[in-house]
């Protein structure tokens, strides 16, 4: 993308089209870093830029204990990094880093070819999976207050550029300025619109007040909208794409007679641009507000431990600290199959050392469900308990019954059936609503709507 190209993007979409479809991906190993970190870095890079439809020709890695100032890698690696590009006809280089302006403009010089880094590309992704009016709006205002802190250096850039001529002095002060307005006055009428769409959500979460709440938290892709298909009996969109959600859904959930609500929403990356969690903090609402978070895991991943604590780091930006949380690690089919474990062996060795819950599932297979549906309940019902105290003899549960569903989720060895109850949701005060397009399923508050009456 030449500098002009991203100048464009202050406005308006960004477009990938009438160049090959195809990226070669560059990043640093700096001093700290092992080779192997930086080869996991660059296969997620590689996934993201799939995702967008590119296809990854090549990947180069150079060692360096600080990006070039003007050039990000040095000068000399650019220069084979741009034959090999001309060779192979690429369309875009692809930095895992963040690029400055200048360094933008001299990769893009010297090589020729359209440069873009991982921020780029993980606002594009978002772009296009954004589904509803709010998720949209976010993304818009997370790309512009992107380019706002970089107009100046763009601009400066711009001049030097051409300040040999001299007598243009001040003309790109003035377009800075101009430039700098326009964006402020659409980031201002954004944050509006959202406002107003805020409070649609606010009113709504207030009205359904009175059910426990488990929200779905955790990386990118690891089956968080399989897992909510599976407990909601739903049909979400789950793909293996990174960040195919990105709007917050909530659906009702029961378990043997217990209803509580269950969200999926958007899923976190590493070095996610913090204007991107700044305006999705809202989409992440029912996180903040929930009783409950089901922390997934893709334990497959061979990052896994490196994803639940970036996750647990983004969750801190957004607020949702000290809730009762839930490990479940997903995906043991993969390991079950790769490593030829059982999943006792697998809960052995990859079990962390935390005093929350942790239950290992595969969502796809079917596997240790039961368990995961057994220690929600609990866990839900321990909310009703300490929360909405009025309602537990509506639910049916007693003391002892808890007691009994404690010592069954404590014992992994036999878990015992627990029936699982799902009604039809329209039988149950669902009215589909959607105001602003987010797409969430009004509860309503009607008690004998929402309990099942024995
Ligand atoms: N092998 C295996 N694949 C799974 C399992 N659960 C989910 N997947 C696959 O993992 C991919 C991602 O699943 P999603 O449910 O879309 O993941 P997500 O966490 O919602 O992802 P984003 O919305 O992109 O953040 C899909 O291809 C799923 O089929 C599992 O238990 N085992
Ligand atoms: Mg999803």
């Amino acid at each position: 993308m030449s500098t002009n190209t991203q100048h464009q993007w202050w406005f308006e979409e960004p477009s990938l089209e009438g160049r090959p479809q195809s990226a070669i991906l560059v990043a640093l190993q700096r001093r700290n870093q092992k080779p192997e970190e930086v080869e996991e870095h660059l296969r997620e890079l590689a996934f993201l830029t799939k995702t967008l439809g590119l296809q990854v020709v090549d990947t180069v890695v150079q060692r360096r204990p600080y990006p070039h100032p003007r050039t990000f890698i040095g000068p000399g690696k650019l220069k084979e990094i741009s034959a090999l590009a001309k060779q192979y006809n690429v369309g875009y280089l692809i930095f895992d880093d963040d690029l400055t302006p200048a360094q933008i403009h001299h990769i893009e010089k010297e090589s020729g070819i359209p440069a873009l880094d991982r921020t780029d590309v993980i606002l594009m992704i978002f772009a296009r999976h954004a589904r509803t009016n709010q998720a949209r709006l976010q993304v818009q205002l997370a790309r512009l207050q992107h380019m706002l802190p970089r107009l100046k250096r763009m601009w400066t850039h711009l001049e030097r550029q051409r300040g040999g001529i001299g007598h243009r002095g001040g003309a790109g002060e003035r377009e800075i300025e101009k430039d700098r307005r326009i964006i402020k006055n659409k980031i201002a009428q954004l944050r509006k619109k959202l406002k107003e769409i805020e409070k649609q959500g606010e009113v709504r979460r207030r009205r359904r007040q009175e059910m426990v709440r488990v929200a779905m938290v955790g990386y990118t892709n690891v089956g968080k909208t399989t897992l909510m298909n599976l407990l909601a009996h739903e049909n979400l969109l789950a793909e293996n794409k990174l960040f195919a959600t990105l709007d917050t859904t909530v659906r009702r959930v029961v378990i043997d007679n217990v209803p509580f609500l269950l969200s999926d929403t958007v899923g976190f990356i590493r070095k996610l641009p913090h204007e991107l969690v700044e305006s999705f903090k809202n989409t992440l609402a029912e996180a903040r507000e929930a009783d409950i978070i089901l922390h997934v895991i893709d334990v497959s991943h061979p990052s896994y431990k490196e994803q639940i604590k970036t996750v647990n780091r983004t969750l801190k930006q957004v607020g949702v600290v000290n809730k009762p949380t839930i490990y479940v690690f997903n995906k043991v089919d993969i390991l079950m199959k790769q490593k030829d474990l059982d999943l006792q062996e697998i809960e052995r060795q990859y079990s962390l050392d935390v005093d929350e819950p942790q239950i290992f599932i595969s969502a796809t297979e079917g596997i240790n469900i039961d368990k995961l549906k057994k220690t929600i309940l609990r866990e839900v019902i321990k909310q009703y308990k300490e929360k909405y105290p009025h309602l537990v003899p509506r639910i049916g549960l007693d003391s002892k019954a808890l007691k009994a569903l404690e010592e069954q989720t404590q014992d992994a060895k036999e878990p015992e059936d627990l029936s699982v109850s799902q009604q039809a949701q329209e039988d149950n005060g669902f009215a589909s609503e959607s105001s602003g397009k987010i797409e969430i399923r009004e509860v309503s508050v009607d008690r004998t709507n929402i309990y099942t009456e024995k």
